[in-house]
């Protein structure tokens, strides 16, 4: 088959899951896939193939817009692209605006390509249920073929928000590349550790919807109770400044540390203890998922799709978020318990790998293709 995927580069889950199906649907089941968006998949670096090749859009610059008209250019040059390349099938990520760029493509190319979307999240949950684009958001929803969601969470959602018929809405799970999260890339020199501490690690775009300041006041009532505990912070993004600011204040800089936005993140999740996540909204939760497949278990809130991928003390620990307190209770119990955490990482491993398993997946994204 010939695919096109329609994705974001930045660094985030949605850009991760849509370059990974793409990466294996050409790698591993021989179908040619064109990547087309701003920039490439951050992970594609050079790894450009024939089955695998990436058609950068290109946004007119002009004095009169003050947005330059992203969603049309693309929708206008993926019709070529569909003509051009004989496209079986467009896998937009993300509803907006890919899947309605790809409703328009289809529409102006005359061929009956398929449309499929994977919804992540807060395309449903947060903008395409805002007022000023609920429409267009249901406009999409109804003209792509098969539509996919991250979690039954993410389902209810949709079926919430737009209406939308629960039985064409297929929920399939994200998943995990054991080449880039496996307890065997944990650290054994190098490791930026302070030595016999803990260690507690949060990884998101530091957004509202992951609350990290609540990382920051878990993290100081367990430093409370555990003497020697550091925290690593990876990533970037609107609320970094109130975090320092926090952890200036509580005068705990010398445990807490800001790795910034880093590209292989495995390494350094697989050599800590516990990942922290206590997220106001989530639809699923990729970061926990991969720190489970490095063997570490995840405290994470009692949101969104979490749950799914989380059982509560077996393959790791759920709070509710509005209290702190029960996170640093069942924080401090794992972190000072060696053989229990050491339990619950291979549950969580093993979680991550049978319920979540790459080709499992794909198997899934391949079948709704051909549908
Ligand atoms: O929807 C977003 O906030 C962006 C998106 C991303 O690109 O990181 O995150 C969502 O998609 C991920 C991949 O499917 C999920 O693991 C995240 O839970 C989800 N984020 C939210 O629902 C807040």
């Amino acid at each position: 088959m010939n695919i096109v995927v329609l994705h974001y580069h930045r660094i985030g889950g949605s850009g991760v899951v849509a370059y990974e199906i793409g990466r294996s649907m050409a790698e591993d089941r021989g179908h040619t896939v064109h990547f087309m968006g701003l920039e490439p998949p951050f992970r594609l670096g050079d790894s450009l193939t024939e089955r695998m090749k990436f058609h950068r859009v290109w946004v007119k610059e002009y004095a009169v817009f003050d947005h330059q008209p992203y969603a049309l250019a693309l929708a206008s040059q993926l019709a070529d692209l569909i003509v051009e390349e004989k496209i079986d099938v467009i896998h937009s990520h993300y509803a907006l605006p890919h899947a309605v760029s790809a409703a328009l493509a289809r529409e102006m190319c005359g061929r009956p390509v398929k449309t499929v979307c994977t919804l992540h999240g807060t395309d449903i949950t947060v903008v395409g249920s805002h007022a000023s684009l609920k429409n267009i958001t249901r406009w999409a929803i109804d003209r792509t073929d098969v539509v996919t969601c991250v979690s039954d969470y993410l389902k209810h959602e949709t079926v919430k928000h737009f209406q939308t018929a629960p039985d064409r809405l297929h929920t399939v799970y994200n998943f995990v590349n054991p080449h880039f999260f496996h307890p065997r890339l944990k650290l054994v020199s190098g490791t930026p550790h302070k030595t016999g501490c803990k260690t507690v690690v949060h990884v998101s775009n530091l957004r509202e919807v992951k609350d990290p300041v609540a990382v920051i006041r878990i993290f100081h009532g367990m430093l409370q109770r555990i003497q020697c505990l550091e925290l690593f912070i990876v990533g970037e993004g609107p609320l970094l400044p109130d975090m320092v600011a926090l952890v200036k204040e509580l005068g705990i800089g010398h445990c807490v540390r800001f790795l910034g936005i880093r590209q292989n993140i495995g390494p350094i999740l697989a050599s800590c203890d516990l990942m922290l996540l206590p997220s106001r909204q989530e639809s699923f939760g990729l970061a926990a998922l991969e720190s489970m497949a490095c063997g570490v278990p995840a405290l994470a809130s009692r949101a969104g799709g979490l749950p799914e991928l989380i059982h509560d003390g077996e393959n790791g620990l759920l709070f509710d978020p509005d209290r702190p307190e029960e996170a640093v209770e069942k924080g401090v119990r794992l972190l000072e318990n060696d053989a229990e955490r050491k339990r619950m990482g291979q549950a969580a491993f093993e979680s991550a790998f049978s319920h979540f398993d790459i080709q499992k997946v794909m198997d899934q994204y391949e079948a709704l293709y051909r549908k």
